[in-house]
């Protein structure tokens, strides 16, 4: 997968490259990241790429001509989705993380200040995407979001392909919990469950600690999902039983 992105900050993109699941993904063949500055493509001897508003009001407005010969410069090599990361955009979820991920090439625009003169939008963005309902100082950390959700889902770049399928969401439903040694930390016990050995008991005790979790923390998700057979007899169930671990 091909990603380039468009930012005035590239240097917050070394974060990726330097650290965990991304470096390993970016330090592989399969997977490039390149960064291009509109400060690069500017004309003035100040190098300007934000002008006043028109209409008044705080702030600056990114201009169009150093983005568009930007965006010139970046389709000579990719010629992918071009995402412009906003509070406006449709909200990034794990379908639409794997949706991206599954393509080719993508192109990511990050706003500053007060945004991106609207023309660009218009005339040369393909897609808005949002991280969530509040505001930045700049699309680059929502960027990065993004392009860590998918780099993660790359063939090969997670410990065990399980990890990745197997994660809150991707099942649409919230995480078990999980214990590691040891099996007494301060007084508090890991179930007994885990500690049997009962591949299919520990299976289903995880899915109805999945569903219970679900229920109380994300009501919605169960709403949208549906349930299997088995799924729905389990919640059920955990209804009428008392815990029994
Ligand atoms: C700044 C501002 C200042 C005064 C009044 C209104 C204002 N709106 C904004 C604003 O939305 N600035 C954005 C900063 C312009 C586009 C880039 N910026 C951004 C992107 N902030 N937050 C995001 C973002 C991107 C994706 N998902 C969540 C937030």
């Amino acid at each position: 997968m091909r990603i380039d992105v468009i930012t005035l900050f590239p240097g917050m993109f070394d974060v990726l490259r330097e650290n965990g699941i991304t470096r390993i993904a970016l330090e592989r063949e399969s997977a490039g990241l390149s960064c291009y500055n509109p400060r690069d493509f500017t004309g003035d001897r100040h190098r300007t790429v934000d002008d006043r508003p028109y209409g008044g009001g705080p702030g600056m407005v990114m201009m169009p001509e150093p983005l568009d010969r930007c965006i010139d410069a970046v389709r000579q090599a990719n010629s992918g989705p071009l995402i412009y990361l906003s509070p406006q955009g449709e909200t990034l979820d794990q379908r639409l993380v794997e949706e991206l991920a599954g393509l080719p090439s993508l192109v990511f625009l990050c706003g500053r200040y007060e945004g991106v003169d609207e023309r660009i939008l218009v005339s040369r963005v393909d897609r808005e995407v949002s991280i969530g309902d509040y505001v930045l100082a700049g699309g680059e950390l929502a960027a990065m979001v993004l392009i860590e959700c998918m780099l993660r889902l790359l063939p090969g770049v997670l410990g065990s392909a399980e990890s990745a399928t197997q994660d809150s969401f991707s099942a649409g439903l919230l995480d078990h919990p999980h214990y590691t040694r040891p099996e007494d930390y301060r007084g508090m016990r890991v179930p007994g469950v885990l500690l049997g050995g009962n591949h299919a008991e520990i299976g289903r005790w995880r899915l109805n600690r999945s569903l219970e979790r679900t229920r109380t923390r994300r009501p919605d998700l169960l709403e949208r999902r549906m349930l299997s057979e088995v799924e729905q007899q389990l919640l059920t169930a955990l209804d009428t039983e008392q815990n029994d671990e």
